[in-house]
């Protein structure tokens, strides 16, 4: 796009949000602090670095679609990640999955790692200037093949994912700790039945005694923090999830610690947007996966659809950014998968500017003096505005392509790279 041309659009955009009592300059210099953790796992469709087939040995997650240039590598991985960030406008961070350790073709069993196996992984944030989040891996291995992790009535695979839970815990602390930016530990299971369970209360109560036992080990919140994520069926799992999410509310209320809500995991009416004023009241901080569910899926990449649009809305209007750690989550194996980062990230992040270009208080004062054809009309009337005009003006201060140049450069690096592989 051409510079200039982006300049004068900025220009007009910026006088007709003045009009409506929004700065557009200010805007800018606020999607600073917005800033979004890049799931590792769209690289190479939830492969893993443990061994080249480890998906292949039990269950849990699911990627659909062959699509060429996947990273089988770090290497690749990193190189991919790379390629995106120079993509994105603003800052990211990496959300690290424990089964892409650096284990150098020695096979480290999950109940193994140490933080040895992610150094190189935390000097690479380092160079890039980022932080990292962290994830145990609760799947896609044989002792979690029967569906159960860590509410595994097997008492020697509960304690094996207990001791895995454990061991990713003080990675996360020493993440943290060395990169100066605390962690978010997140826990997901895939645990669950997938014909009607009978003893769904004994499950439930394995997986709070492994929790507990997990997390018996206290770090310094400025190490890291815990998150627990919830979910409402999976593939296999379609009865009875152990993790739901009245589960896992209760759990991060009761130890004050983040409820992960993966807006991806619950009924299709339901609105993570309209959950987050909720959880506030009774936990310090919520993490976000941020996905888009579509029928049994629920990671396909992200698009800036009115969900994920109130999410955004919801953490603006209260001024909760410093309270809400945005993660994405998706995982498409039928696009260029650098493309669906892309897409996936910026949609997220034209939410926050899209919710950062609201006259709140001006809507706020309608709806706090019953005016609510005037609130309906003004916030029709913002859908019309000139977003773009001072989205691409972001990515221009940012340096980084405006508009649709990403995607020529993507179509560049999938011949350069990924079609060699
Ligand atoms: C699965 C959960 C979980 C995973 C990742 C890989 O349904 O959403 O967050 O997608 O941990
Ligand atoms: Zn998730």
């Amino acid at each position: 796009m051409n510079k200039d041309r982006i300049e004068q659009a900025y220009e007009l955009a910026k006088e007709q949000y003045a009009e409506l009592g929004v700065n557009t300059d200010a805007v800018i210099e606020k999607m600073q602090e917005v800033v979004i953790s890049l799931h590792c796992w769209q690289t190479d469709d939830v492969g893993g670095a443990e061994t080249p087939d480890a998906h292949l040995s039990g269950g849990g997650i699911q990627a659909t679609g062959n699509y060429p240039g996947k990273a089988s590598t770090i290497a690749e991985m990193r190189a991919d990640l790379e390629k995106v960030m120079t993509l994105l406008p603003g800052k990211q961070r990496l959300n690290l999955h424990a089964m892409y350790g650096d284990f150098q073709g020695e096979k480290v069993d999950r109940d193994q790692i140490e933080v040895k196996h992610f150094q190189s992984w935390i000097n690479w944030c380092k160079a890039q200037g980022i932080g990292m989040d962290f994830n145990a891996s609760c799947f896609s291995h044989p002792r979690a093949a029967d569906g159960y992790t860590l509410s595994s009535k097997n008492e020697e695979n509960r304690q094996f994912w207990v001791e895995h839970v454990k061991r990713c815990r003080a990675i996360s602390a020493e993440i943290g700790k060395q990169l100066g930016t605390p962690c978010v530990h997140n826990t997901w299971v895939p645990d669950g039945s997938k014909d009607t369970p009978i003893d769904r209360n004994g499950y439930r109560t394995l997986l709070k005694k492994s929790l507990d036992e997990a997390m018996s080990v206290d770090y310094p919140k400025e190490y890291m923090k815990d998150a627990v994520e919830s979910k409402l069926f999976g593939i296999g799992a379609e009865s009875m999830t152990v993790g739901s999410h009245d589960f896992y509310l209760g759990y991060a209320i009761k130890n004050n610690i983040m409820i992960c809500l993966d807006n991806g995991h619950f009924h299709p009416t339901e609105q993570v947007g309209d959950k987050i004023s909720s959880c506030l009241q009774w936990v310090d901080e919520v993490l976000l996966h941020v996905t888009r569910p579509i029928r049994w899926d629920s990671d396909h990449v992200v698009t800036l659809n009115e969900d994920v649009q109130l999410i955004a809305s919801e953490i603006v209007r209260n001024n909760f950014i410093s309270r809400v750690k945005v993660g994405l989550d998706f995982f498409d194996a039928s696009i260029n998968r650098i493309g669906a980062y892309v897409v996936g990230t910026r949609a997220a992040q034209k939410a926050f500017m899209i919710a950062m270009l609201e006259p709140t208080s001006t809507l706020l004062k309608y709806e706090e003096a019953g005016q609510n054809f005037e609130r309906l009309a003004l916030l029709e009337e913002l859908k019309t505005k000139p977003f773009g005009a001072v989205w691409d003006y972001w990515c221009l201060h940012k340096n980084v392509p405006a508009g649709v140049d990403y995607i020529s450069e993507i179509q560049q690096y999938e011949r350069d790279v990924l079609l060699k592989r």
